[in-house]
């Protein structure tokens, strides 16, 4: 769905191409004049590779002289551009079932056979299908047969798989070798990622890459033809598509070197930035897209930037970093020089939510330790479960006890450079109890207060619950605040205003969990909560030594939270934090 906001800007050549592209498979898939079709389809490919300006091409009314735009090709062309809307794409668009504008997403089933399995079959949604399918009725319609039935069935259980969004951490494993080998051809001057993956969204729909290069037919080559590639979905001079095995989908685009930080702030988005960003450049009199900056009143484009710094300069902002580019309130901040100063992953000292083998963990205490010293950290904390998380093997008052003289030991010996804290991971009961003792808990250094059970009870008795337990003298900070998984579960219910307000009130932290599955809390709360006082704690939540490195996907949801160093507990020297811990506990 285009937003209201985007409708109030201009249309660009892509998108009234994309759109024009629609319009054609429409007709077709209505059993419209075939000369009518191709129409729209060729007048989409000549908008796509059009060099130039379409604004000045619509200004000085030549748009009616290309050869192969009619009049009334060039009066929707300039109707899209101007309202971003088109009465008759949206009429034609309302006059067909939506499901069998969904089929059309399925690969190998172009408008042709849609139109064919609604008219001979009555088929009406994608489901329908697959039932025909493993009916064998599809097969049996002229010009289908057993094999492309096949590919039909495979090609709706592979949407399923293809439509999945994936998690930042695996999409960026994937990705970081293909910019390399992007980054390895002669050919290229540059490289990098954009889109979400760039923005470090929790979760990535698809890879996107440019590259900058006067040659890209050999780097399209590359692209298409490297390792794990399943199918090659588009291949152009300036754009190529790719789905690799693991269902990732990656787009690819070059172009050359005097546009390149134009086309990176557009790829990087978000669409959301990018429509304000665009209506500051209208604001001061330019009109903005990943060509160019071209002056609205006649002038001299500026084509030359030597980076994005650059690009918002012109525009009067500061440097808006990609995770910050999500159309909040970053333009705004930027324009007033109020960007905050991102905490940076060289700023964490330490961690503190992580479990060892007397809970659930793989490594000791030992082996935990050692890789934190590895990663140079001055501190660690060991939280292991509690006695209630039965299936983890949580800890009772007495093993408690024990750990933390086994600690107290370790610091002693002075094996490690990395000083030790005893922590718990705290069950909170359903009432909102602590799960062990007082008289231990305050033995330790610090508690983390964890849900492990009871997630389907209201969003009332949850909020009171996870307050009643912020409320206990003895807790430190709240670990994964909502509980959910991403992409598996969704948070249990719970007011998070009223949490996050009950935290700051009783200076209790809540954590970012960094386990790329969780990142919680939301980076969306964390801008007004810090902004309020409250305070994070960047926590791997390791339950094997090599998943400290998890703490890099924590920092991310702290810049994208707008997080400075100041609001991070664990950005602190080790003598401020044995200071705030012993002060509290
Ligand atoms: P994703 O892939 O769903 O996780 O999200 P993105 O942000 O990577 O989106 P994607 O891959 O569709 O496009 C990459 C960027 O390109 C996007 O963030 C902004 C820009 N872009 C793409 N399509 C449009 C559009 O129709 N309008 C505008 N203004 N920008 C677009
Ligand atoms: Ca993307
Ligand atoms: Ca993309
Ligand atoms: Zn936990």
């Amino acid at each position: 769905m285009r937003s209201i906001f985007e409708k109030l800007d201009l249309m660009d050549k892509r998108e009234i191409a994309a759109i024009l592209d629609e319009i054609g498979v429409f007709l077709e898939l209505k059993g419209e004049n075939p000369f009518k079709v191709r129409a729209y389809q060729s007048a989409a490919r000549i908008l796509d590779r059009l060099e130039d300006d379409l604004g000045e091409l619509i200004k000085a009314k030549q748009l009616r002289s290309i050869k192969g735009i009619g009049a009334a090709l060039a009066d929707n062309i300039e109707t899209l551009h101007q309202e971003g809307s088109l009465p008759f794409y949206e009429e034609l668009k309302a006059s067909i079932e939506p499901g069998l504008i969904e089929m059309l997403t399925i690969p190998g089933l172009g408008p042709k056979k849609v139109k064919a399995v609604y008219g001979k079959l009555g088929l009406t949604s994608i489901d329908q299908l697959r039932l025909a399918c493993e009916e064998g009725k599809v097969a049996a319609l002229p010009g289908f047969g057993k094999q492309s039935q096949a590919k039909i069935l495979s090609g709706i259980e592979h949407r399923e798989l293809y439509n999945q969004r994936h998690l930042w951490w695996n999409a960026f494993a994937i990705a970081e070798p293909i910019l390399e080998g992007l980054r390895k051809l002669k050919q290229t001057e540059k490289a990098e990622h954009a889109g979400s993956l760039r923005r470090c969204l929790e979760t990535v729909g698809d890879l996107d890459f440019l590259v900058a290069s006067e040659d890209p037919d050999p780097i399209m080559h590359w692209f298409t033809h490297q390792e794990g590639v399943a199918e090659v979905t588009a291949l152009g001079q300036t754009k190529s598509s790719i789905r690799l095995e693991s269902g990732l989908q990656a787009d690819l685009r070059v172009v050359p070197l005097k546009q390149f930080y134009f086309a990176l702030h557009h790829f990087t988005g978000s669409k959301d930035h990018n429509v304000m960003m665009r209506q500051r450049a209208l604001s001061m009199g330019y009109s903005l897209s990943e060509w160019g900056l071209t002056p609205e009143e006649g002038g001299r484009k500026v084509t030359t930037i030597k980076s994005e710094a650059a690009l918002f300069k012109k525009l009067g902002l500061n440097y808006i970093p990609p995770e910050l580019r999500e159309g909040t309130a970053e333009i705004a901040a930027a324009e007033k020089g109020t960007l905050p100063e991102l905490v940076q992953e060289e700023d964490i000292r330490g961690v503190f939510h992580n479990h060892t083998t007397a809970s659930d963990g793989r490594h000791t205490l030992e082996e935990m330790v050692a890789a934190a010293q590895d990663l140079g950290w001055e501190y660690l904390g060991i939280s292991d479960h509690s006695k209630s998380s039965v299936q983890a093997n949580g800890l009772n008052e007495e093993r408690v006890l024990r750990q933390i003289e086994a600690i107290e030991k370790l610091n002693q010996s002075k094996q490690f450079k990395t000083y030790v804290f005893s922590g718990i991971e705290c069950d909170i009961l359903k009432d909102g109890d602590l799960d062990l003792d007082q008289s231990v808990l305050e033995a330790l250094d610090y508690v983390v207060i964890s849900i492990h059970s009871g997630f389907t009870q209201d969003e009332e008795a949850m909020t009171r619950r996870i307050i009643k337990a912020i409320e206990h003298p003895c807790s430190t900070m709240l670990g994964h605040p909502t509980g959910r998984l991403l992409l598996e579960r969704e948070p249990y219910a719970v007011n998070m205003q009223k949490v996050i307000d009950a935290a700051i009130a009783n200076k209790v932290m809540i954590e970012i969990n960094a386990n790329p599955r969780r990142l919680d809390m939301d980076w969306r709360l964390w801008h007004k909560a810090a902004e309020k006082g409250l305070m994070t704690c960047i926590n791997p939540d390791a339950h094997a030594a090599e998943r400290l490195i998890y703490y890099k996907a924590g920092v991310q949801v702290a810049r994208k939270g707008w997080l400075t160093k100041e609001s991070v507990f664990n950005t602190n020297n080790l003598k401020s934090v044995k200071n705030y811990l012993l002060s509290t506990s």
